[in-house]
């Protein structure tokens, strides 16, 4: 029978002892004899010499360890939120996730922002509240932000005691506390309507066993999530977690016999330059120097697999439904792949993608192709970076999340490639959005059209965050069946066409929010009536004809650029409320009237994400080095002026 595969996350705001975390749940595990430790640049998955170095994760990481009856994959993932992209390519392949607080700090930004991609993606989630051996500490007052601020579906599995020190543990509760029991039949309630029931009779007469049962149930089905407290470092609680992930998430139940299917999460290179790919297998065995069908519809054989198993990789001559894997030999392979069928995961995002670029340039002109070959490579392990070079100048541009992103690239081209670069100015990527409705159509046979079809589209604005939609509004008729077999074929790849058109709008940047119709369509026969007749239309006709139907729309309608903003909250003490104000006026930021709290007071403030740098930069000098501030993502907003035009550097920033 096949064994019983977990694959977990670990996932949460940066510093809150993931790395750690894994690391201790291997050692408890047995996986690995001696415990490593994030200080001093020794954990399992913080392999890289960059993560050793800076003591924070960059890349998501694979170890294992056995519980019980199941194999447990566990993924530590970055915190920062310049690497989010990492999470979100290991999102598709969990089967469950430990969400770990900082016991000191509590709740932060990340950990929202986590959140509410785990629930919507509906994956089960334990809580491990850690750090509680650090002075400052919380248990009930985490537990309250995390009901006000996360999720009221949680439940602390048990107690922890003697708070920020060094003895600090925790004890779960057992069927005796009447106080846990009371907590889990209310919260349970909520999803179970024979509990609800019982509960409004007389909650103390629920059997104990049968609130377990409808824990593990509805924990499984992401409803409810329990919270274990505990310290990574000290190991206190972590055996309790254990228990918890062994009895309340769900291993993965695929059929080895079934068709082959799996999804690539992470691409990196060998010690001699080989392609490497993660996959995460649902269903199916692949075996050595099997051909394998991926992405797009490519082939490749592989050559070596290894499974995770007690912590490092080992070979295996095959892999089956529920494990995780490194598969050698599939060079095309690209990250977000799926294997076995064809199709990809890489353009479903749970996160905001990248709002900032930066060209990079080669310190030395000659090593100019060796960069665009080396940033390719980087590429390939993270599509979002987007390697761009501009037509003109033939300057190498990538999207960025932030600074430190930034310098990890600039290190790795060091590093790895031997690559001495600099980065001009971080700017936004902005997006354009159209301002009205505009139409337009070429006729077959017209001097201004050089392709046998005619096409007529229109656009119209949507609202914010829609993205581009594409309707089919045309006589079935007169759609070209002959090349496209049916009609949501032939609106799929002219959706496709109109979305590759609309990568590039009137300034540049990538045209959004809006819903693009087709309004005419009509190809041409060899036999057919005199306006129809000629040589019969080619798939190309209606790809190269569409941009230039759908620009002229686009035209018509005009288009708006609108920058990325953040929203700020910014802690600051209360005497440096005038200075910081002052500061955000001039950085033309929206602010709310701030909350004051005593000695320390809370400003809310959107403002463009160019800006949020500057303002992280003057804090420390405002606030006499006190102040604190937290972003995220706010939607974009139309810039006022002038419209900025991408790559319009200006003269003094380029050099020579
Ligand atoms: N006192 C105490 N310190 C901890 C605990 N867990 C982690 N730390 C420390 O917190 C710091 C960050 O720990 P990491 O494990 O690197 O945190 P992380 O969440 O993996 O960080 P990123 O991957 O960079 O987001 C390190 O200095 C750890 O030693 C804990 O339970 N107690
Ligand atoms: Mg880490």
């Amino acid at each position: 029978m096949a064994k019983k595969e977990l694959n977990l996350g670990i996932l949460a705001h940066v510093d809150a002892g993931k790395t750690t975390l894994t690391e201790r749940l291997l050692y408890e595990a047995g996986a690995i004899d001696e415990l490593g430790s994030v200080d001093a640049g020794t954990t399992q998955t913080d392999s890289l010499t960059l993560e050793r170095q800076r003591g924070i994760t960059i890349k998501s990481a694979v170890a294992s360890f056995a519980l019980q009856d199941v194999h447990v994959n566990l993924i530590d993932t970055p915190g920062h939120p310049d690497f989010i992209a990492e999470v979100e390519r290991v999102l598709s392949v969990l089967d469950g996730a430990v969400l770990v607080i900082s016991g000191v700090e509590g709740v932060q930004p990340q950990t929202r922002i986590l959140m509410r991609a785990l629930e919507r993606l509906r994956i089960p989630t334990l809580v491990f509240v850690n750090k509680i051996d650090r002075p400052g500490a919380g248990d009930e007052r985490v537990v309250h932000t995390i009901t006000e601020r996360l999720t009221t579906a949680v439940v602390p599995m048990g107690t922890a005691h003697a708070l920020g020190t060094r003895g600090a543990d925790f004890t779960l509760s057992s069927a005796e506390d009447s106080v846990f029991r009371a907590r889990l039949a209310e919260v349970l309630a909520e999803g179970d309507e024979g509990i609800m029931a019982a509960y409004v009779e007389d909650e103390s007469e629920l059997p104990y066993q049968l609130l377990r049962d409808a824990l593990a149930a509805q924990t499984k089905r992401a409803l409810v999530h329990p919270v274990f407290f505990g310290s990574a470092v000290t190991g206190a609680g972590v055996e309790s977690l254990m228990i918890g992930i062994a009895e309340l998430l769900p291993a993965s139940t695929g059929d080895p016999d079934g068709p082959v299917s799996g999804t690539v999460f992470k691409i990196e290179r060998g010690t001699s330059g080989e392609k490497i790919a993660y996959v995460r297998m649902f269903s199916g065995t692949i075996h050595t120097r099997e051909r394998l069908r991926f992405g797009s519809g490519l082939e490749d054989k592989v050559t070596a697999i290894t499974v995770f198993e007690r912590g490092p990789a080992v070979q295996r001559p095959a892999v089956s439904a529920g494990a995780v894997a490194k598969l050698w030999g599939l060079s095309k392979i690209q990250v977000g792949d799926r294997i076995g069928e064809t199709g990809t995961d890489a353009s479903d995002h749970h996160f905001t993608p990248p709002t900032l670029e930066s060209v990079v340039v080669a310190g030395k002109p000659d090593d100019r192709a060796r960069l665009r070959v080396a940033l390719e490579q980087l590429a390939e392990q993270d599509p979002l970076i987007d390697v761009r070079q501009d037509d003109t100048r033939h300057e190498l541009s990538v999207s960025l999340y932030g600074e430190v992103q930034k310098e990890v690239i600039q290190a790795t081209l060091a590093n790895e490639f031997d690559l001495e670069v600099t980065f001009r100015e971080t700017t936004p990527i902005c997006i354009e959005r159209p301002l009205g409705t505009g139409e337009a159509i070429e006729f077959l046979h017209a001097e201004s059209n050089p392709f046998l079809a005619t096409i007529g589209l229109r656009i119209d604005p949507a609202p914010d965050g829609s993205g581009v939609d594409f309707r089919l509004r045309v006589d079935p008729r007169t759609v070209p069946l002959y090349l496209y077999k049916t009609g949501e074929r032939f609106s799929e790849r002219m959706g496709a066409y109109a979305r590759e058109t609309l990568r590039e709008g009137l300034f540049g940047w990538q045209v959004t929010d809006c819903i693009v119709t087709m309004t005419k369509c009509i190809y041409s026969v060899p036999d057919g009536p005199p306006s129809k007749r000629g040589p019969l239309s080619t798939a190309a006709d209606f790809r190269k004809l569409t941009p230039l139907v759908l620009m002229q729309a686009l035209e018509c309608a005009g288009t708006v650029v609108c920058e990325p903003t953040v929203r700020a909250t910014v802690e600051i003490p209360t005497g440096s409320v005038g200075a910081v104000l002052a500061a955000l006026a001039r950085l033309d930021a929206a602010v709310e009237p701030p909350s004051l709290r005593g000695p320390l007071s809370l400003i809310e403030t959107v403002l463009p994400a160019a800006r949020a740098h500057d303002l992280q930069q003057r804090l420390p000098g405002l606030t006499g080095g006190e102040g604190v501030l937290d972003s995220s993502f706010a939607g974009y907003q139309s810039v006022s002026g002038h419209q900025p035009t991408r790559r319009a550097y200006d003269a003094e920033s380029v050099e020579g």
